[in-house]
This record gives C-alpha cells, sequence and structure tokens, in this order.
C-alpha cells in the first residue's frame, strides 16, 4: 500500500491528525494539496504553503477531489459526505491516518481500541510501560496523532496507540503487534448504518495480525450479530463476569486480577489486589486495569513497573472525577460519559440515590437501554439538543426536569438532591450541542459547583 505520485495527495481536513499528515507527507516529497470548510483554519494557511501544499481553506473544490492521486481522510469526516462520495464513484482511493503510519512505522504498536475506557487503558499501558523502563509514544486518538511520531526526534520501544472504530473504518493493513479490545456497545450510531457496522469496525483492529501477534479481547463481548472474527493472532481474553472461565489471560475476582500468561510473558500465576486503589472507582475500571496489565506485560512490561502504575494513577479528568461536596450532597464529573452504556457503568459505582444530569447531542441513541438502570435515580435533569427525546423516554421510570443550560442544570440537581446523596453529570451524549468538546462541558460543570453564590445563596 504506497501512496500513488501520479497525482497530488488531497488531505480533507485540517484538524490535528490533517495537519500532521500534510507535513509530514509533503516532507516526503509527494505533492499535497489540503482543503477545510473551517475560514478558522486559515491560520495555518501560511505554514502549509511555505511546504508547498496548495490550500483550499473555507469552501471544497469537487475538481480538487476528483483529479486527486488519492484522498487522506481526517477520522472525524463522515465517509458519506458528498465530495467524497463523487470522487469515490471516480475511483479516487481513500486513506486514514493508519495507513500512512502503518506505511513509515518500524516500532512495535499497542493498539487500544473499544467503546469506553480507551484513554484510560491507553494511559495506563504507558505509565506501566514507562515504570518496567519501557520509552513509549503515546498517540492516536488520545489527541496528538500518530503521525506525528514518524516526525518525533527520538525513537519509542513501543507506540501505544488509542485507535477509534473512525480510524480504523479507513484503514487498509493496520497490523498492530498487540491489540486490546475492551468493549463493544451501541454509539456512534449516526455514522454507522446499523450496530453490525460499529461491531465490524472494532472488531476489525485484528484483521491484519500475524500469528506471533497478540489479541487480547473482553470474554464477555456479546455477539449477537455473531460477526466475532477468529483472530489469526494469539487470544488472551480477561473478563470480570463470575461464571467466565479464563484459562490464558486475566480474571478480576475479589478486587484483584489474577494473569495467567505463557512463559514469555510471565514466569507464573500473578494476583495484584487493587482493593487500595479507591481513586478509579467501579468493576469495569478494574477491567480496563486487567487489560492494560497484559497488553503491558505482552509488550515487555514487569510486574513491578505494572503494580508501580496501578498504584500511582489517579484516574482521568472528567471520568467519574469527584468534584466537591457540598450540605453533604457528593458531586461528580463524568462528562466524558457520551454513550448510554458509560451512564450504566458510573450509576453501577453507587450505592446511593443519584440526581442524573443527562444530555447534549445524541448519535441515534436508544435512550431505553437506560431505563433498567435508573432504579437509584431519584431525578434527570436533562438539557441539549436530546432533552425532549430523554424526557419522553425516561419519565415513565423517573422524574424529568427539562433545563435550558449546565447553570440551570447544576441549581435543579442542589434543590433536588438531600444530603448523602450524589448528583452526577454523565450526559450520554457528545457535547458539541453545547460545548467545544467534553472538556469543555465537565470543566462548565465543576466551575458552576465551585461557585460559592451559585451554590450556597441559588
Ligand atoms: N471538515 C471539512 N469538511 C467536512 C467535514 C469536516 O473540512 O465536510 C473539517 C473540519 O472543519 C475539521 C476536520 O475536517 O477541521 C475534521 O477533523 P477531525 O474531526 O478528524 O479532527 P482532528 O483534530 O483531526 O481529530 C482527530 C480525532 N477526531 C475525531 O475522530 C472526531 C481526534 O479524536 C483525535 O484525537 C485526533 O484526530 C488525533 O488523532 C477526538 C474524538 O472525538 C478526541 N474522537 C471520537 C471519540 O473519541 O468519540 C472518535
Amino acid at each position: 500500500m504506497l501512496l500513488p505520485r501520479t497525482s497530488y495527495i488531497l488531505i480533507f481536513g485540517l484538524g490535528r491528525s490533517g495537519l500532521s499528515m500534510a507535513r509530514f507527507l509533503a516532507a516526503k516529497g509527494y505533492a499535497i494539496k489540503a482543503t477545510d470548510m473551517d475560514n478558522g483554519k486559515k491560520i495555518y494557511a501560511k505554514e502549509l504553503q511555505g511546504l508547498g501544499i496548495d490550500t483550499q481553506i473555507g469552501f471544497h473544490d469537487q475538481d480538487t477531489f476528483n483529479q486527486a492521486g488519492a484522498i487522506v481522510v481526517s477520522p472525524g469526516i463522515p465517509l458519506d459526505t458528498p465530495c467524497l462520495l463523487q470522487a469515490k464513484a471516480g475511483n479516487v482511493p481513500l486513506f486514514g491516518d493508519l495507513d500512512i503510519f502503518s506505511q513509515y512505522n518500524q516500532t512495535p504498536v499497542v493498539a487500544i481500541t473499544g467503546t469506553n475506557g480507551k484513554t484510560t487503558v491507553t494511559t495506563l499501558v504507558r505509565d506501566m510501560l514507562e515504570a518496567s523502563g519501557i520509552t513509549t509514544f503515546m498517540g492516536g486518538n488520545i489527541g496528538t496523532p500518530l503521525v506525528d511520531y514518524l516526525m518525533a526526534k527520538k525513537p519509542a520501544r513501543v507506540v501505544v496507540a488509542e485507535i477509534s472504530s473512525f480510524q480504523l473504518d479507513l484503514a487498509r493493513k493496520f497490523t498492530p503487534e498487540i491489540a486490546v479490545l475492551l468493549n463493544i456497545s451501541p454509539d456512534h450510531l449516526d455514522r454507522y448504518e446499523d450496530m453490525a457496522g460499529y461491531c465490524r469496525s472494532k472488531w476489525s483492529v485484528f484483521k491484519h495480525q500475524a500469528k506471533t501477534d497478540v489479541a487480547i479481547i473482553n470474554a464477555d463481548i456479546p455477539d449477537p450479530c455473531q460477526i466475532r472474527p477468529d483472530p489469526a493472532s494469539q487470544v488472551y481474553e480477561f473478563s470480570s463476569t463470575p461464571g467466565t472461565r479464563i484459562t490464558r489471560g486475566a480474571k478480576v475476582k475479589n478486587q484483584a486480577i489474577h494473569l495467567i500468561l505463557p512463559k514469555r510473558f510471565l514466569d507464573h500465576p500473578v494476583k495484584i489486589d487493587c482493593t487500595d486503589l479507591v481513586q478509579v472507582p467501579g468493576t469495569h475500571n478494574l477491567e480496563n486495569m486487567a487489560a492494560a496489565a497484559l497488553a503491558s506485560l505482552c509488550a515487555g512490561g514487569d510486574i513491578t513497573g505494572i503494580s508501580w502504575a496501578l498504584n500511582h494513577f489517579r484516574g482521568l479528568p472528567h471520568r467519574l472525577t469527584f468534584v466537591k461536596e457540598i450540605n453533604g450532597i457528593r458531586f461528580y464529573n463524568d462528562s466524558k460519559a457520551t454513550n448510554v452504556d458509560a451512564v450504566i457503568r458510573a450509576l453501577a459505582c453507587f450505592n446511593q440515590k443519584v440526581v442524573l444530569i443527562l444530555g447534549g447531542r445524541e448519535k441515534d441513541t436508544d435512550f431505553t437501554r437506560l431505563l433498567p438502570a435508573l432504579k437509584q435515580v431519584k431525578q434527570i435533569i436533562a438539557l441539549g439538543e436530546s432533552a425532549r427525546h430523554i424526557a419522553d423516554v425516561c419519565s415513565q421510570v423517573c422524574k424529568v426536569n427539562m433545563v435550558p443550560d449546565m447553570k440551570a442544570a447544576v441549581k435543579c440537581a442542589l434543590d433536588a438532591a438531600r444530603p448523602g446523596e450524589v448528583v452526577l453529570l454523565s450526559p450520554a451524549c457528545a457535547s458539541f450541542d453545547m460545548y467545544e468538546n467534553y472538556a469543555a462541558r465537565g470543566n462548565d460543570f465543576c466551575a458552576l459547583v465551585n461557585n460559592p453564590e451559585l451554590m450556597h445563596h441559588g
């Protein structure tokens, strides 16, 4: 798979990944054009023109798409975008950032995908390997484009990559030495025809692995459409479900991770006690830790480094983070919960009654999946584009208040909650209807909770 040199390469999208690919491919001597609809990207025009790149910013010209030798598509751009469909119909090949990365990368890769927990596991694997004395580059969906690694001054021993389904959709031959699939639950159904399409995308992370590679898979991933492939690589599983037997991999049981791997990765079975890791609550986080430990062992990490990293991990921002206690009410920020499954996992971490703040931009979301988890929810506060949909579905089992913004949501939550109860922002939706991203939404929530004027006199 080599990018053609017959005509120019069109970089479609000048976000972080598009910019990185434009810079890298220009340095490799390719003729490059780049386009982005967003006028704000004009700030890059001068730099890119200086690299010999022809830019079209603020508009898309269909001829530029049709006449390209290949189009390199940013992950956030839907593949049914009209200018792409037309170019594809004219046989212009499409590539994604994983293709460019794989074509030039020489370093072993740990690829981590799944609906929830990707960023946590990616960060943990990085920490575990570094604590074992192995240098790493961490990138991908987590924020730093993988192609940046190809321009890095210092090579790492392992690339730890968070991989999204959007990236996998465009990958022709991505061959990670170690690939991890954490879980699959409905998400991004606005981008996929159906759930089977989304599942196929996730499972494709193993598609090009060889016999010597490693696949680390959650043993409890449901497979209603029977599309789970049989990877050519060595499969190690992990599970926290009581009835699931694990012969090679990791079992989460009684707040401990039990690891069993072939001798070349681990001399003898090891138990890691996790009872003291209260900063990162929930069974789902124990699963994340188990998956990270397996990946790290297979990538050369040792138990001492793994245990050190687990003991020093404090969780990531906006993921079930404790914000403040006010009048005995505990406020938690879980803004990163952008799908229903993430909310179900968050609720499972509390025994107390919860006032739940939900809503934002939905992704063809089936909110009825939330209903069984709402038993301990005394009230839902719904905001954003999906507020009406949430109210329609959830008011059959729970009181729902619709509010115009986060300030009203926090005030309403404070009124609704009693001492000993929890207020949880876990929106089950993307943030883009009201915020730049989930972090901005979480920061707004935290700032409001920390605002004494609002919280004591409001
Ligand atoms: N655009 C056009 N025309 C269009 C549509 C879009 O020009 O018709 C432009 C937009 O103006 C924008 C660019 O295309 O400038 C799209 O870029 P992008 O959304 O791919 O953004 P990047 O900055 O390149 O970020 C991407 C990932 N974004 C997505 O997958 C949506 C980032 O993941 C990733 O960190 C980054 O590459 C580096 O690898 C973010 C994400 O939200 C965190 N991921 C999704 C998720 O986690 O749920 C999958």
